[in-house]
């Protein structure tokens, strides 16, 4: 065995104006909400076979072994938590009910569609977050759902999401901690809109009538979630960005920050401080989005490091809900999951072991100079030492370490699924 090198580390950190074991201390009681869509391409449980269709998001790829059941989905999610280190949170959708055989319309689901998911989140400790799901469904194909000019079809995604949010407070009550919903619909036109309003104040109205109820927020806690553009919705998307910040504010709902939902060029972390003084938390859909909002797997990047800078250096730690949301199928699924997942938590322990105090100082006293160089100068601290030692105290193997289960894995597990 290579000696431990976090030893010299911590201490480098602490020459350096930083706490090593404050920081491990934080990142192991923050959970990364994993994605189930990823371990089966955004196909779900409602019918057999059924795959993504429209919503304007597409995954790519046909690496073999994709998740069919839930069972298989589940065994994939345990093998994928062994090696990402600490206690995560499994993030649902709709569609991944368990229901049985049975065609349950989406406006007829219940909590005890999900109990079977309830019960395995509890036997592994971990909690639950949920989705309704605007997509993959007859009432959606024209591209409308909350927003529709039919009132019919808007009632009916409205007793949908009504019925995610009891589903969310099932959870948080079985689990004792609260599950987020986050609302995402993918409502918009490919070309040229001649009426912007109609649409944004039916969904304005609608989301009023899905938010009418008051749910204990020890239960659930509503978020919403907005988009620049999508696959068909290159024009127009009735929930943009402005349209749920003023709702959110309005409404004292969180806000999902999604970081493929912006401009390229716009920096998702810089909206961090200004959303926070207006909303009651932040929801963050970790993504990578490679020229569009492609949902590639998240890296140790420098604009995710930069949300979790933001999150950390604003206190905001605590009013911040973590999400992976990224589908790729032309890799292994489940090292996806492992590679976003350890890359978030790489990216939040980066922001926690960073000397701010002296960052903050040479900002006060004006010396931009030193600033800049304290800021390049962090980024050579013996960060990777500080990891593996939390990778080494949670029982989850170090870089370099796990890929290699990863592929006996699929040559004993996913090949078989055919
Ligand atoms: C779509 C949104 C949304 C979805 C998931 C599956 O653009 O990002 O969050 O990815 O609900
Ligand atoms: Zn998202």
């Amino acid at each position: 065995m290579t000696p431990s090198l976090y030893p010299a580390a911590r201490e480098a950190y602490a020459a350096a104006g930083s706490d090593a074991e404050a920081a491990l201390a934080t990142l192991a009681v923050t959970p990364i909400s994993i994605q189930c869509w990823q371990g089966d391409d955004v196909g779900g449980f409602e019918r057999p076979g059924a795959t993504l269709e429209g919503g304007g998001i597409q995954v790519t790829g046909s690496y073999p072994g994709k998740a069919r059941t839930i069972g298989e989905l589940r065994s994939d999610l345990d093998f994928a938590f062994g090696l990402i280190p600490g206690r995560q949170r499994v993030n649902l959708h709709a569609i991944y009910g368990d229901f049985g055989g049975r065609t349950i319309e989406r406006n007829a689901i219940g909590p005890e569609h999900f109990s079977s998911w309830i019960e395995w989140a509890k036997s592994r400790r971990v909690a639950l977050d949920f989705n309704p799901t605007f997509f993959s469904h007859p009432l959606a194909a024209d591209g409308f759902t909350l927003s529709h000019r039919d009132p019919s079809v808007r009632k009916f995604w409205i007793e949908h999401a009504i019925a995610c949010r009891h589903i969310g407070a099932a959870m948080g009550r079985a689990i004792g901690k609260p599950a987020v919903t986050n609302l995402w619909i993918p409502d918009g036109l490919k070309d040229l809109p001649a009426d912007r309003k109609a649409p944004r104040e039916r969904l304005m109205e609608a989301l009023d009538t899905v938010f009418k109820e008051p749910i204990d927020p020890l239960l659930q806690l509503d978020a919403i979630e907005s988009k620049l553009f999508g696959i068909g919705s290159e024009s127009y998307v009735v929930g943009s960005h402005e349209f749920y910040l003023g709702y959110a504010v309005s409404r004292q709902k969180m806000i999902c920050l999604d970081m493929g939902h912006f401009h390229p060029s716009e920096s998702v972390a810089d909206k961090i401080s200004s959303v926070l003084q207006f909303v009651p938390g932040l929801l963050l859909h970790l993504s990578r989005g490679v020229r569009w909002d492609s949902d590639h797997v998240v890296l140790f990047d420098d604009p995710t490091r930069a949300i979790f800078e933001e999150v950390v250096r604003g206190g905001f730690l605590p009013r911040t809900h973590i999400g992976l949301d990224y589908f790729d199928g032309s890799i292994n699924r489940v090292a996806s999951w492992v590679i976003g997942a350890r890359n978030a938590l790489k990216c939040l322990l980066a922001a926690l072991l960073e000397p701010s105090a002296r960052l903050r100082q040479s900002e006060d006293s004006g010396d931009y100079t030193a600033r800049l160089a304290q800021i390049e100068e962090n980024k050579t601290l013996p960060f990777g030492a500080v990891w593996d030692e939390h990778c080494r105290r949670q029982n989850a193997p170090a870089d370099r370490a796990w890929i290699s289960e990863v592929q006996i894995h699929e040559r004993d597990v996913l090949s078989s699924r055919r």
